[in-house]
């Protein structure tokens, strides 16, 4: 991939594990836990894209903080708000999976410049990545609040261009989550879809250019 100049990361199920949350949720919800992350994460998403299209925009932490209360009620669970900000809070420590600290510093020695760009807030992306101490791997952490609209609206992927002063074309955007590498791919993007769940990719209408199971695949693939 010579023409590749730069790379962009999700932040979400892609460098970080959302289910790092399960371990707090079980303390809280005894054996419940898997059920109410996998559903939180889902309601999360579902409301960061309804929001957008209600011209609405509110920080994901709170979108993440709706969809908790959402999920605790459909699954009959009572949440009293300090068990809420318990849990919440439990998002600014999740954990990069296991392969992200050498992949990033491989890409770095080859001289790629890398970047995060998150529905996150700037604060809930520095907590992670500093608590992980990746933050030296990034020349930019990019979050959707500079346009106040949630991936996988359009304006959202112009702020990489932005940040790098790159063409669109100069930058493999990296995502775990199909329905985000399917807008990076819309945008014109090359993307690589990274299948850590051995799913089907979404019918939005494209097609990853590259997929992997891991970030592992991600240094070959690019210098191979
Ligand atoms: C991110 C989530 C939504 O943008 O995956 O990091």
């Amino acid at each position: 991939m010579a023409d590749i100049k730069a790379v962009v990361f999700d932040l979400y199920g892609t460098l970080f594990d959302v289910h790092s949350v399960v371990g707090r949720c079980d303390t809280v919800f005894p054996s419940r836990g898997r059920e109410i992350s996998l559903m939180w994460r889902q309601k999360q998403l579902e409301y960061s894209w309804l929001r957008t299209l209600m011209g609405q925009y509110i920080p994901f932490e709170d979108a993440t903080a709706d969809a908790l209360r959402y999920t605790c009620r459909h699954l009959g669970l009572g949440l009293d708000d300090a068990q809420a900000r318990d849990l919440c809070d439990e998002y600014l420590r999740i954990r990069p999976f296991p392969e992200v600290p050498a992949v990033l510093r491989a890409l770095n020695e080859r001289g790629l410049p890398l970047a995060i760009l998150t529905n996150g807030s700037v604060h809930s992306m520095t907590s992670v990545v500093q608590q992980a101490g990746l933050r030296g791997e990034f020349a930019h952490l990019i979050s959707v609040e500079k346009v106040r609209l949630f991936k996988p609206h359009t304006q959202v992927y112009e702020l990489s261009e932005r940040a790098f002063g790159l063409s669109r074309s100069e930058l493999l955007f990296v995502s775990s989550n199909a329905w985000d590498a399917s807008g990076a791919r819309h945008f014109g993007h090359p993307v690589c879809w990274v299948n850590r769940s051995g799913s089907g990719f979404e019918e939005l209408g494209q097609r990853p250019d590259h997929i992997i199971e891991s970030l592992e695949g991600l240094p070959s693939l690019l210098h191979g």
